[in-house]
């Protein structure tokens, strides 16, 4: 493709229907993406931001931290970081497709049992679902929570609480995020869970 070719008209018009059509998430690298600030396209800078971001956030909440690389995936997610802030290097996305199909499961280490805050990361945007399916799973059953991507997570930007739930200890947990009936992207970030 001669993209880098083209008129500079058509690529202010190509640059304009990008912008209108809100693409959740980076498609092919188009010329206009020259523009974007360099950490997004420096692996390096982005990996050391990750390292001091993912400690930092460890350290500030005192919980247990899981970004989405550590989770297991069902299903086809492509790897993102179109939306700002995130945890670590990036976050999940479904692409709003193949809904019920695709699924992601947090098995966080618990030091004991007892009661815990399970909050969610993920980057809010209006073509988020607004019924993103959250399943805790312990040994006790399971509970399902709905939540609206759409808003901006209350702890600063990036973790919105899904109650306090009791969880087992070791790994018996699982918390599963799902795209079955979401109305809209599901997005998953990281998982956090506070004593
Ligand atoms: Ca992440």
């Amino acid at each position: 493709m001669r993209v880098y070719d083209e008129p500079q008209r058509l690529v202010e018009v190509a640059r304009r229907a990008h912008a209108n059509m809100r693409l959740p998430d980076r498609g092919p690298w188009l010329p206009w993406d020259l523009g974007k600030p360099q950490e997004q396209w420096t692996t390096t800078r982005i990996k050391r931001q990750q390292t001091a971001g993912l400690a930092a956030l460890a350290k500030k909440y005192g919980g247990v931290l899981l970004d989405d690389t550590q989770a297991e995936t069902t299903g086809s997610w492509s790897h993102s970081t179109h939306s700002k802030p995130f945890v670590g290097d990036g976050y999940l996305t479904d692409g709003n497709s193949e809904k019920g199909a695709k699924s992601v499961c947090f098995r966080p280490k618990l030091p004991k049992a007892g009661a815990y805050e399970v909050r969610l990361a993920y980057t809010p945007l209006n073509n988020r679902a607004a019924n993103t399916p959250v399943t805790i799973r312990t040994l006790r059953g399971e509970r399902t929570v709905r939540v609206n991507q759409q808003a901006r997570p209350e702890f600063d930007g990036l973790f919105h609480s899904l109650g306090r739930f009791e969880l087992d200890a070791g790994d018996a947990t699982a918390i599963v995020i799902s795209n079955a009936g979401a109305d809209g992207f599901v997005i998953v970030d990281a998982l956090l869970i506070v004593p």
